[in-house]
């Protein structure tokens, strides 16, 4: 039971939202066991693989692709992306399991870029696969030295008669390792620097690579605060025919910005589910738990706290729907799209940082729900475009659009 107030009331829903929110909480209360305990890497895939199944059968995953990509999709009238339900889903899963959470998430944005620019074959190839759970997708943009600065990268795919071999490094790439296909980002041509010195964000170009390819392995496998699949990614003369590539040559850059701009929000959406949920148990805690001789819920510190935590969670939430009622609209909505990934991660971490807090020694305790929460929203501030990439983002177009008002 969340504490949450009913913010789908709020006008940025449909009813088809309404109805979505209370099946998938009622499969989430059931079916999610807790948040996820699997630490070790045998059982964290497992229990990947066997979530992005879960999610597939109960018809969830079908929202990571857009619904005219779903042959018998009820798709409630809408052609492209629902940004709202991709949101209402990770906040809902985010409450529940991060693990399957992770999994969602990941099945989006690993296959977002065919969902905006894939060719009609790549499409009815990869996405009904995604949507009934039947493959996971993998998103390999990041390289060592191309983390936030996504212009830098150095992986290469070289043209050959009849497509292209790739070259070099992805690395920090979720579901590495037990992905069935990665959406791999690579410069056809560049890097071309900047008068600015930068690195220019022409000649990349994006490919859909099936991790049966000869010439890909994983050369590394990677552990974190928050255990889930992750992965350094080697391609070594990897070839890739030609109808394998994503929009034309040397868009990459666009189609790895346009497909985060339609899964941000949904990070942000997930930071207010694990947010709402340390809430939830500090709620719980603060009414149960004595001391000085009353409940630490009757202090007016806690409730200060308590307060600070529910109106952060709130504002968080109407910029995360706003963003994503946004995007519904057809509207690019980039500017509104950091402003809640940065708001919400960042409250995120605040708000659970505080229910450690009041839990005490129980707070830093392995196997405690704040505990793992406190390991689990670390990553949300970093990737998709860490806070202050969000930063420069809104401030760049705040200043491009007072450019525009003046001319
Ligand atoms: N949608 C469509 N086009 C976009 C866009 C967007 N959201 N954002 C930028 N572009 C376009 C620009 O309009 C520009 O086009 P022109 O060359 O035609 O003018 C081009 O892309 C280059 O844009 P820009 O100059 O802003 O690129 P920068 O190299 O300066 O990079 C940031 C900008 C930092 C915002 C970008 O690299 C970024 O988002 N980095 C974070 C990446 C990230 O999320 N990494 C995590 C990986 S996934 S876990």
């Amino acid at each position: 039971m969340t504490s949450a107030p009913n913010f789908l009331d709020w006008p940025f829903f449909d009813d088809g939202h309404r109805e979505l929110a209370s099946r998938l909480e009622v499969w989430a209360a059931s079916r999610l066991t807790g948040l996820a305990t699997a630490e070790d890497r045998e059982s964290i895939d497992g229990a990947c693989r066997q979530l992005v199944c879960d999610l597939g059968r109960a018809g969830w995953a079908r929202y990571c692709v857009p619904a005219d990509a779903v042959r018998g999709a009820a798709d409630r009238g809408r052609a492209g992306f629902d940004v709202r339900a991709l949101a209402l889903i990770r906040e809902t899963l985010a409450r529940h399991d991060a693990l399957a959470d992770f999994a969602f998430a990941m099945q989006g944005l690993g296959s977002g870029a065919i969902s905006l620019v894939g060719s009609p074959e790549l499409k009815a190839r990869y996405l009904p696969r995604v949507a009934a759970g039947e493959a996971i997708a993998a998103f390999a943009l990041s390289e060592s030295e191309a983390g936030s600065d996504v212009a830098a990268l150095r992986c290469r795919a070289i043209r050959t008669p009849d497509g292209y071999a790739l070259e070099g490094e992805k690395t920090w790439i979720s579901n590495g390792g037990i992905a069935d296909f990665y959406c791999v980002f690579a410069r056809t041509s560049g890097p071309d620097v900047r008068p600015d010195g930068s690195a220019s964000a022409d000649g990349i170009s994006a490919f859909v690579v099936d991790a049966a390819t000869p010439g890909l392995s994983i050369s590394r496998r990677i552990d974190t605060i928050s255990p889930h699949p992750l992965a350094t990614l080697a391609l070594r003369d990897c070839r890739v025919p030609l109808a394998q590539r994503l929009g034309a040559e040397g868009e990459g850059f666009k189609i790895a910005m346009q497909t985060l701009d339609v899964f941000r929000t949904s990070v942000a959406a997930a930071a207010v589910g694990f947010a709402q949920r340390a809430l939830d148990e500090a709620l719980t805690h603060s009414a149960g738990r004595a001391l000085f001789g009353k409940a630490l819920a009757s202090f007016q510190l806690t409730q200060a706290a308590l307060a600070e935590m529910a109106t952060g969670i709130d504002a968080a939430r109407l910029l995360t729907y706003r963003a994503a009622w946004l995007r519904d609209r057809g509207q690019r909505a980039t500017r509104e799209v950091a402003m809640a990934k940065m708001t919400a991660t960042e409250m995120a971490q605040q708000v659970i940082d505080r229910a450690v807090q009041l839990f005490g020694g129980r707070g830093v305790t392995r196997g405690e729900v704040v505990e793992r929460l406190y390991r689990d929203i670390r990553a949300l501030r970093i990737y998709e475009g860490a806070t202050e990439v969000q930063k420069l983002i809104i401030g760049r177009d705040l200043i491009r659009c007072a450019a525009e008002r003046r001319r």
